[in-house]
């Protein structure tokens, strides 16, 4: 194992060490508001199945960013206190992918099936979730604010917190509308299809939660409220967001199940994904024919004839260009962050912070 994937291995296991607490607290507000029991199971339940088992790479990343920042561990409470902002995350984005799965009608998630899906709740009198999972997304998203109010309410970026959460869920649920009438089920429009829409979805939909929201509760967190340096962030995170974002559509339909951990469902399900969008561009009358009459058609025989076109376009030299390039830019916009403090906060931005968060991602492509 490298040094890094020492470090990260170790990081994991100390967040998720913070986990049962957290859970602990959360089921306790239906334990004081006398709850039956079942209740109180099944909320148990909904926590542990939907929010810990994933990368955890979001909350991970908010204390990342805050030892950065403090160039220092963090210990005991405050780092039980920063773990909270990153589980946070991690709640949303459960909230969000149990809503999702509903939405794409997936059939798995993380290895196992998708909550909606589970058909042995192990809660009597119910054992379907089916419908039950929509309100169980609902108390997962609002879980964040409870945590915030009990632990926050004194921080001096309180009403940030709540505000950055609020806009960056606002934001999400923007990217998810465009993805999904972009890719509608039941009727393939290629010509709905380009780059420029690709870029609003993924943006929306990826980079603002996944990539400005850890940094930016971060920076809030240790007290560096300058909106110019929450614009500076944005405009290195979202470029890497947007990248991380295409990368995972490469790996959908170039990445060996193996190498990604699920079935790449691209092709079938008439994505509006990078790859498709750079076939258009470059399909010649022919070509396109065949990606109007294979793109969105529910068999792995149209799907193997869309990926057999992919390699005859060079599909993955025109990636691998990509992925330099926008490396090169993503880096030099580091380079440029000036790391003196500014509007009277006590510590400044620190390069470190974005270029720890690259080199996680881009070793991913690896
Ligand atoms: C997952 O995208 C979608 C999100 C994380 C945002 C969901 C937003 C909501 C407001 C519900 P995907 O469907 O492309 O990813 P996956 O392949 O993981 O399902
Ligand atoms: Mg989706
Ligand atoms: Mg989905
Ligand atoms: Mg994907």
């Amino acid at each position: 194992m490298s040094d890094d994937k020492a470090i990260f291995a170790a990081n994991k296991k100390r967040f998720l060490g913070a986990w049962p607490r957290i859970a602990d607290e959360l089921t306790g507000y239906l334990k004081d508001a006398k709850m039956p029991d079942n209740a109180v199971q099944w909320f148990t339940k909904s926590l542990d199945y939907n929010t810990p088992g994933g990368k955890l790479n979001r909350g991970i990343s908010v204390v990342d960013t805050v030892e950065i920042l403090l160039g220092k561990q963090l210990e005991g409470e405050e780092y039980y206190k920063v773990a909270i902002l990153g589980w946070c995350i991690e709640l949303l984005q459960a909230f969000f992918l149990v809503s999702d799965d509903i939405m794409d009608q997936s059939v798995t998630r993380r290895g196992q099936p998708c909550w909606y899906r589970v058909t042995e709740s192990g809660i009597p009198p119910i054992s379907n979730v089916g419908n039950i999972a929509i309100n169980d997304a609902f108390m997962l998203e609002a879980s964040i604010y409870q945590l915030l109010r009990r632990h926050f309410k004194s921080h001096p970026c309180y009403v940030q917190f709540f505000e950055t959460f609020q806009d960056v869920t606002f934001k999400t649920e923007m990217g998810q509308l465009i993805d999904l009438i972009t890719a509608p089920e039941d009727k393939v429009d290629l010509s709905q299809f380009n780059l420029q829409r690709h870029s609003l979805i993924v943006i929306y939909k990826t980079a603002y939660y996944s990539f400005y929201l850890p940094v930016a509760l971060g920076m809030y967190y240790v007290g560096i409220t300058s909106p110019a340096l929450h614009e500076q962030a944005q405009s290195i995170l979202i470029p890497m967001g947007e990248y991380f974002q295409i990368q995972d559509d490469y790996l959908d339909a170039f990445g060996t199940p193996e190498q990604i951990g699920k079935i790449g469902t691209d092709i079938i399900d008439n994505k509006c994904a990078w790859p498709i969008n750079i076939a258009l561009q470059k399909a010649a009358p022919e070509q396109r024919r065949l990606l109007d009459e294979n793109y969105g058609v529910k068999n792995s025989d149209a799907e193997a004839r869309v990926k057999k076109l992919y390699h005859e376009l060079e599909i993955p030299a025109i990636y691998q260009k990509y992925e330099q390039e926008s490396h090169v830019r993503v880096s030099k916009l580091i380079e440029q962050v000036d790391e003196t403090p500014i509007d009277g906060a006590s510590v400044g931005m620190k390069r470190e912070v974005y270029a720890a968060f690259l080199r996680k991602i881009y070793a991913r492509a690896k």
